[in-house]
């Protein structure tokens, strides 16, 4: 079974939207979740440890998950 993706976004953050326009038409099983959201700002925080964005949240199959906060290495692992 394959990994399940979130990524945490700010509709005014430029780094957020390189990474966007990167996925953009990809055909990707990524939901994206606004921190705009208080209740998505504070799963980032809760969960990452920061509320910086972006942040890929990825779970494996297996329950174990990771955060990734660099656009780079979003954009690089979704390469
Ligand atoms: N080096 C990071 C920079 C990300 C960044 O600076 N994000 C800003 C918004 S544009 C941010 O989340 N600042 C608030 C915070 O760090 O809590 C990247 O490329 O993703």
């Amino acid at each position: 079974m394959e990994a399940t993706h979130a990524l945490y976004y700010s509709k005014y953050c430029f780094f957020c939207q390189k990474v966007l326009m990167f996925i953009r038409g990809k055909d990707l099983d990524l939901t994206l979740l606004s921190t705009s959201d208080k209740s998505h700002a504070q799963a980032l925080m809760q969960g990452g440890g920061k509320t910086q964005v972006p942040c890929l949240r990825i779970e494996q199959a297996d329950g174990s998950v990771e955060w990734m906060y660099e656009s780079n290495d979003i954009i690089e692992y979704f390469s």
